[in-house]
C-alpha cells in the first residue's frame, strides 16, 4: 500500500501539502490534486475518478490536465470545460477552490462528494469552520444547477480538500482533537501493509456534531492550527482516517499573510 505525504510546500501565499493513500492491489491513483498559482489568485482542485485502477487514474488525469491547462478561467467555467473533456472516461467527482488575493476571497464548490472544509485560524471569527456546497452531479456523466460560494478567507485559516476515500467523520473527531492547547497529531504507526486490518476500530465516537460546532461561539480550531504545518494536517488526516476501501487523498491549504512568507 503506498502512502505518501508531500512535504509542506510555500507559494508566494499559501503554503500547502497532499497526502494520499492508493488502494491496496493497485499502483495508480484514481485521486489526483492541481494546485497553481497567479499572481492574483490561486486555483485548488481535488479530483476522485470514478472506481479506482487505471480506468479510475486515467479520468483523473484529465480532469486534472484540463484544469491545469486553464486555471486562468473561472471555476464555474472550468466544471463546464471538464465535464466536456470527460465524457468518453469513467468521469469524476472533484471539488475546486479559488482564492483571489486581491480582496481575500475563497470561491468554491463540489460535484459529487469530495468534502471541503475552512478552518478559521482567528478565534474570534464565528462561525469557527465553513463548508463547501456540494453539488449532484458525476463530471463527464451528468452535471445538475451548480452552485459556487463566496467567502472571505483570512491569514492562517486551513483549506481542507478531502476524497471519500477519507472517513467523513474525520472532520468531527480532527475537531474534538483540535481543542488541546498542545495539540500534537497522534496516529497508529500502520500494523502492516493491508489497509484491510482497519487500524482505526479503536476510534471513539465523535465528541461534536457539525451543527454543535457551527453554532458553538467558544469553539475555536485556532489552538490546533497555529503552529501546525499543513503537511501535519495532511499526514495527520490519512494516517488517522483512511477507510482502506478506496484511494484516499486530501490537499491542505494554508492562506499566509500578505506579501510576506512565514511559516
Ligand atoms: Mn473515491
Amino acid at each position: 500500500m503506498a502512502h505518501v505525504t508531500g512535504e509542506t510546500v510555500y507559494l508566494s501565499r499559501v503554503a500547502y501539502s497532499t497526502s494520499s493513500v492508493i488502494f491496496p492491489g493497485q499502483n495508480e491513483s484514481g485521486d489526483l490534486y492541481i494546485i497553481k498559482e497567479f499572481p492574483e489568485k490561486v486555483i485548488v482542485g481535488v479530483v476522485d475518478g470514478m472506481g479506482h485502477g487505471h480506468e479510475a487514474a486515467i479520468a483523473a488525469k484529465c480532469a486534472v490536465d484540463t484544469l491545469e491547462a486553464n486555471a486562468d478561467l473561472s471555476i464555474m467555467k472550468l466544471v463546464k470545460l471538464c465535464h466536456e473533456k470527460l465524457k468518453n472516461t469513467r468521469g469524476v467527482v472533484l471539488a475546486l477552490a479559488s482564492i483571489n488575493y486581491t480582496d481575500d476571497t475563497l470561491t468554491w464548490l463540489s460535484i459529487g462528494n469530495v468534502e471541503g472544509v475552512l478552518l478559521r485560524a482567528d478565534s474570534e471569527t464565528k462561525p469557527a469552520y465553513e463548508s463547501i456546497f456540494m453539488c449532484r452531479g458525476v463530471l463527464g456523466y451528468n452535471l445538475s444547477q451548480l452552485y459556487a460560494t463566496i467567502i472571505p478567507i483570512s491569514k492562517g485559516d486551513l483549506l481542507i480538500l478531502s476524497t471519500d476515500g477519507i472517513r467523513s467523520d474525520y472532520f468531527l473527531r480532527f475537531a474534538a482533537d483540535s481543542q488541546f492547547n498542545t495539540w500534537q497529531p497522534s496516529y497508529p504507526e500502520w500494523p502492516n501493509d493491508n489497509l484491510a486490518s482497519e487500524p482505526l476500530n479503536d476510534l471513539e465516537e465523535p465528541t461534536y456534531t457539525r451543527d454543535q460546532i457551527y453554532s458553538d461561539d467558544s469553539f475555536s480550531f485556532t489552538k490546533g492550527l497555529v503552529n501546525i504545518s499543513p503537511q501535519n494536517v495532511a499526514e495527520y488526516i490519512t494516517k488517522r482516517f483512511v477507510k482502506g476501501s478506496d484511494d484516499a487523498l486530501v490537499t491542505v491549504v494554508k492562506y499566509l499573510e500578505k506579501n510576506k512568507p512565514s511559516r
